[in-house]
């Protein structure tokens, strides 16, 4: 019998039992699905009902065997941060992507805004590492999280630098942002991913912080988003200071988008 989960078509906070998102049943593949698309199309189908569980799309992406080429359209690097490349948006109910990690690249230590986090590792390896919440920042599980207005503390141009793919977030960056005491980061796991395998987060199971361990080989990873979002909270790593960052995507649908500040050494001239 299938466990029912709870329904990922919701926000993390809006589930009515918190139980039901730590469920870790191991995943039975009943069937393969050949292709990308495929697996994009069965996603659509699967959120086209009314409750989605979580075991089902985890099933879902652990069916697809990656095959690269059905995804290098989308597998774009660079040469110093992580990439995030839109496969699909899902008709605003979820969002998936292709993330392309250089060898060493690594994400700041992050949480999902409340959404669930689905991953799949493609090509390579990377290493999860899971942190407790930091003291006193409390996820919108826990707690809605009373907003203060952040200051913007830099140019557009350097915030877009800082996104959180930047290893950490600077230290007057998080001062300016300090909307929260917190405490050292206390690391609670660590899962190393190889080619096929699937991993599920969400706020309630805690914060995370991705990285390529090869310092030769490049990672490439799927992942699906419910909600999407378009900014997260990052943490610095030794103080737990949270400050909140945009999330944007370097390619869509295959089509790298030209980002304002590329242009400006250009118009400087
Ligand atoms: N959540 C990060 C992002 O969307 C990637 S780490 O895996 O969840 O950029
Ligand atoms: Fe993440």
């Amino acid at each position: 019998m299938e466990i029912e989960s709870a329904n990922c078509k919701y926000r993390v906070s809006e589930c009515s039992d918190i139980e039901q998102l730590s469920i870790e049943a191991p995943i039975k593949m009943d069937r393969e699905i050949t292709g990308l698309e495929k697996l994009v199309e069965e996603i659509h189908k699967v959120f086209s009902k009314s409750h989605v569980n979580i075991q089902e799309v985890q099933k879902l992406m652990a069916c697809y065997k990656s095959d690269p080429k059905d995804w290098k359209k989308y597998a774009k690097f660079d040469r110093f941060r992580y990439t995030r490349n839109l496969v699909d948006a899902g008709n605003g109910a979820f969002n998936i992507m292709i993330l392309c990690w250089g060898p060493g690249h690594a994400s700041a230590i992050h949480d999902h805004a409340d959404s669930h986090c689905f991953m799949k590792l493609l090509s390579g390896s990377l290493e999860e590492v899971r942190y407790d919440w930091p003291e006193n920042v409390e996820p919108e599980v826990v707690k809605k999280l009373k907003k203060k207005p952040t200051r913007r503390c830099c140019s557009e141009s350097e915030e877009l630098e800082n996104k959180m793919n930047n290893v950490e977030i600077s230290e007057h960056q998080c001062e300016e942002a300090g909307e929260y005491e917190a405490g050292n980061m206390n690391e609670i796991g660590r899962t190393r991913l190889e080619v096929d395998d699937v991993c599920y987060i969400n706020d309630a199971l805690g914060l995370h912080r991705m990285e390529n361990p090869s310092y030769v080989d490049g990672a490439v990873s799927l992942h699906l988003y419910c909600p999407p979002f378009d900014s997260c909270r990052v943490f610095d790593s030794t103080t737990g200071k949270a400050s909140e960052v945009k999330v944007t995507f370097w390619s869509m649908y295959g089509k790298k988008i030209k980002r304002v500040f590329e242009s400006s050494p250009v118009e400087s001239k």
